[in-house]
């Protein structure tokens, strides 16, 4: 179909500069270690990549902090060398997103320096600031109870000049007051219009429900009686000029034929997504949903693992697929990022007797579902979640130490005894084990060589100790590795576009806590996809469905079998088969 938004088309792979290639040997990643592997993600099939934040940033939040939108963090590089990943990308057919994150600055950042410095700077107003609120005691209080998403008030004492300021990250990441318009004009050219002039084709943009706040900035319930803070997203994402400001920025986009993906924290209607994907009211092109990466944590403790059935998975998969049907919404499948456990760890198994079919199981899932497709780096080779023997002083993350830092208070708020304590620290321990940030920031396994091939000096941070086993360079030429097997995935969700990328997906045996099955549809019926994939470390009984009459032929196996259509499914193992010319 001629007309259809590029976007739609695209299979994006997302990449974390300081641990995916380092050119220098300063034992961080860099702009030109990207460059160099330029070949390795076209040959994988992608035709798109997002970088995480390279701006110049004091990397409290690992660049998420954000101290100059116009420069890059040295580190990483310069300027000219983002000039050159641009062309480097864009020669071999590919597009460029960057990450923009706008719902506030590093406190280094020149405009927060300038609102921080007093009440009558003219940005003073760029920022959110309040006065102390004081209790029946006399003692100083935060404007409200409102927990920070990593673990601490969201509002910290500027003595200079005596009020206090919002930050829903990071003490270092004050939010910017989207409510001034002059504020927001100069982040539009500063962060965007700068970017979009040198030609990238679009951003994830972070946090893009957190803009629009409520002013009044009323308590938050309590919900964890035990922490003097209480999460307050409910009350802060989706906030009422949250489209206002969408339609502004969407307007810019679209003089650069730019696509955007907001991260969408906190929404579990599907109304209320369309609202920001509808073609109708241009505001983002697609959108990440989370209820798939949320899926057995929290609820008030996001770390907290409840686990969880394959039925609720398969009705996640199901909501997401199918919300888009009869409008003009867009979807995006992924489920690794920056933010999150490793996804052969969390959703198959990370055991060495299964870790390879897993990752094969897990890309067949993928490849198949309707939208724009997210690999993350290291995904494509299988990388795992770091070894749970790992002392808490190898997580490096913010988000992991105060997570651990709150646990802590608590347990001295209680009263704990030493073995209590003990306990609930070492669950913690487990618990950001499985979902915390740092399995997804390991250094990239290139090879079997020292730190991974990664860096030839020492890497900012410890290298997965699985690396000999899982690395590109050993399964680049074998044709049975995840690897080739991602590659031949994204061939064939590319050559089936109309199947697999836009089809209409049907869940089959939605109680099935075993296999999860599906049909894909194209838009004409005239092609048909069946996924059959078995979640379980046994095998389970395989019967091709009958009805329509459908003649099933194997297109892709994760493992040989001698006859697809009637062997059982073997432990983790996957099918799709096509019935081309149905009707
Ligand atoms: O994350 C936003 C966000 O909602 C996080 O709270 C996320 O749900 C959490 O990290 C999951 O554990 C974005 C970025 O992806 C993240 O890396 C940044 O730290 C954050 O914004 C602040 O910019
Ligand atoms: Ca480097």
């Amino acid at each position: 179909s001629g007309n259809v938004k590029w976007w739609k088309n695209a299979n994006i792979f997302q990449i974390w500069p300081a641990s995916y290639k380092d050119s220098n040997g300063d034992g961080i990643g860099d702009i030109q270690g990207i460059i160099s592997t330029l070949d390795y993600i076209k040959a994988l099939g992608v035709n798109t990549i997002w970088i995480s934040p390279m701006y110049d940033s004091p990397q409290i939040d690992m660049g998420y902090d954000i101290s100059d939108y116009e420069s890059v963090y040295p580190p990483y590089g310069t300027l000219d060398d983002m000039d050159q990943l641009i062309k480097g990308c864009h020669d071999r057919g590919m597009k460029l997103l960057l990450d923009l994150v706008i719902n506030h600055t590093s406190d280094q950042h020149k405009w927060f320096q300038e609102s921080r410095s007093s009440k009558t700077n003219p940005k003073r107003d760029w920022y959110i600031w309040r006065p102390a609120k004081y209790d029946a005691d006399g003692n100083r209080q935060p404007p409200n109870n409102w927990m920070s998403c990593f673990s601490e008030c969201a509002w910290t004492w500027d003595e200079h000049t005596q009020e206090y300021y919002l930050h829903l990250f990071c003490v270092e990441q004050p939010d910017l007051n989207w409510t001034n318009e002059e504020c927001r004009r100069e982040i539009y050219r500063s962060a965007m219009e700068f970017w979009l002039e040198k030609g990238v084709d679009g951003f994830r943009v972070d946090t893009v429900n957190m803009y629009s706040k409520p002013m009044d900035f009323p308590d938050a319930p309590i919900v964890d009686p035990l922490s003097k803070y209480q999460p307050a997203g409910t009350l802060y994402c989706n906030g009422p000029e949250m489209h206002k400001y969408l339609r502004e920025m969407a307007a810019i986009l679209a003089r650069y034929d730019a696509m955007t993906v907001g991260e969408l924290p906190l929404t579990p209607n599907t109304k209320d997504v369309l609202d920001y994907v509808s073609l109708k009211d241009p505001q983002l092109s697609m959108v990440f949903q989370f209820d798939l990466v949320d899926i057995g944590r929290g609820p008030v403790d996001m770390m907290k693992l409840t686990g969880y059935k394959l039925s609720a998975l398969k009705a996640i998969i199901n909501k997401w697929q199918t919300f888009i049907e009869g409008n003009d919404g867009w979807t995006t499948v992924f489920s690794e990022n920056h933010d999150q456990g490793r996804s052969v760890s969390r959703f198959a198994s990370d055991a060495p007797e299964h870790a390879t079919n897993s990752a094969k199981l897990l890309a067949m899932l993928n490849t198949t579902l309707t939208g724009t497709m997210f690999i993350y780096q290291g995904q494509e080779i299988g990388m795992t979640n770091v070894p749970k023997d790992w002392p808490i002083e190898e997580y490096l993350d913010v988000g992991s130490i105060n997570y651990m830092k709150l646990i802590k208070e608590k347990l001295e708020a209680t009263g704990a005894s030493e073995e209590e304590k003990a306990k609930a620290v070492h669950e913690a321990l487990l618990n950001i084990n499985a979902v915390g940030r740092d399995n997804a920031r390991t250094p990239v396994q290139w090879d079997s060589s020292p730190h991974a091939g990664f860096t030839t000096g020492k890497p900012w941070m410890r290298v997965n100790d699985n690396y000999k086993k899982i690395n590109a360079a050993a399964q680049i030429n074998d044709p049975d590795s995840v690897l080739s097997f991602w590659k031949r995935m994204i061939g064939l969700r590319t050559k089936h576009s109309s199947l697999f990328t836009f089809g209409s997906f049907h869940l089959l045996e939605p109680e099935n806590e075993q296999t999860f099955s599906y049909v894909k549809k194209s838009a004409e019926g005239d092609e048909k996809a069946l996924v059959v994939l078995n979640f379980t470390d046994q095998a389970q009984e395989f019967k091709l469905p009958t009805e329509d009459g459908a003649n099933w032929s194997l297109l892709q196996g994760t493992q040989p079998v001698e006859d697809p259509t009637s062997a059982p499914l073997k432990a983790y193992e996957g099918r799709v088969f096509v019935n081309f010319g149905a009707r």
